[in-house]
């Protein structure tokens, strides 16, 4: 059966062809996003319409982090993410994979942020604001002018990472930058983002995030900022591990028969009972999740999780 997912005039589903993406290909993907999202396989096609009507213009600004967030996102396992990501939107702005440099770079971003149709905001990575931001700087201007300049005019803002939503590890005790998650530092100026947290997050969800903007949908948030269809479930309710912690079936060590037989990771310091995430269903290229692999979830997604959450390896 042929789906018909209407992939606009524009020409999408032929730009992505010429990239090697097959339309069975960007439906499966669609298919993925849509699961994720909680809406079910049937909405692909809303999610393919999403995805391919007219590109959006997006700023993605980076920050203090490791970039482990763009790596998820640009390594992801579906071939094409990177293409679908780079073609069907327009990214104006990217500072680590975009060709322009020095004064053409800043150009690019001004120009994205005057577009009479208005932008979308991607930010990774927390914000240093001690010593008035002095701890980071891009061409010139610290982190945090250029995000106090431009968070402020986009229609949405999505913190992608822990980092961008919390802080994560840069503003780890005794945080000596300074360092904030997006909604700590800007709210005041009116900025409400969307919080993708995960250390880095599942690419599925920064997508699904953006769908749902392209959609104009109201996307429900729990009081962290985090969407309720990615983060209303805690690792520990979706872990296929789980029976075994009923049972009180625990592995005593990462080599023992029992974990390799699927017992429960907690005494071995799984945080999942704390946390909130979808890792267990939308799993990281397809293919897998910490738990799943064996080892305990860190609570990567959680806010400070590097003070609250350690060590690591104990509860
Ligand atoms: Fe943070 Fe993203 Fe962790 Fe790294 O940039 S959420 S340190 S995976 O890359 O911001
Ligand atoms: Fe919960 Fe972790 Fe045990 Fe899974 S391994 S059931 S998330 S404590
Ligand atoms: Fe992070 Fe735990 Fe998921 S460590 S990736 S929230 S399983």
């Amino acid at each position: 059966m042929r789906i018909a997912i209407g992939l606009g005039k524009e020409g999408a589903e032929e730009r992505l062809e010429k990239k090697g993406v097959s339309r069975r290909d960007f439906l499966k993907f669609c298919t993925a996003v849509a699961v994720t999202m909680g809406m079910g396989p049937v909405f692909a096609p809303e999610v393919a319409r999403a995805l391919t009507g007219k590109r959006p213009s997006v700023v993605y600004l980076h920050n203090a982090e490791c970039t482990g967030c763009s790596e998820a996102l640009l390594r992801a396992g579906q071939p094409f993410i990177d293409e679908l990501i780079l073609d069907t939107i327009s990214l104006d702005y990217q500072e680590t994979i975009m060709a322009a440099a020095g004064e053409a770079a800043e150009e690019a971003l001004n120009k994205a942020v005057e577009n009479p149709d208005g932008f979308i905001c991607l930010v990774e990575g927390a914000i240093p604001t001690a010593l008035n931001g002095d701890y980071g700087y891009v061409g010139g201007h610290t982190m945090l002018d250029i995000c106090s300049r431009i968070l402020p005019k986009a229609k949405a803002v999505i913190a992608y990472g822990t980092c961008a939503a919390y802080g994560g590890v840069q503003a780890a005790r005794p945080n000596p930058t300074g360092s904030k998650g997006v909604n700590a530092c800007f709210a005041e100026q009116g900025v409400k983002a969307i919080n993708i947290p995960g250390c880095p997050p599942n690419p599925l969800n920064i997508v699904g995030a953006v769908v749902a903007c392209l959609q104009g949908k109201p996307v429900k948030l729990d009081q962290l900022g985090r969407p309720l269809m990615f983060y209303g479930e805690s690792v520990h309710d979706l872990c296929e591990r789980r029976k075994h912690f009923d049972a009180g079936e625990f592995a005593p060590s990462f080599d023992s028969e029992e974990a390799r037989k699927g017992w429960c990771l907690y005494d071995l310091g799984c945080k999942g009972p704390s946390t909130m995430n979808n890792c267990p269903k939308a799993r990281f290229n397809d293919t897998n999740w910490p738990v799943g692999a064996g080892h305990p979830c860190i609570g990567c997604s959680e806010p400070d999780f590097w003070d609250d959450m350690t060590p690591f390896y104990q509860n």
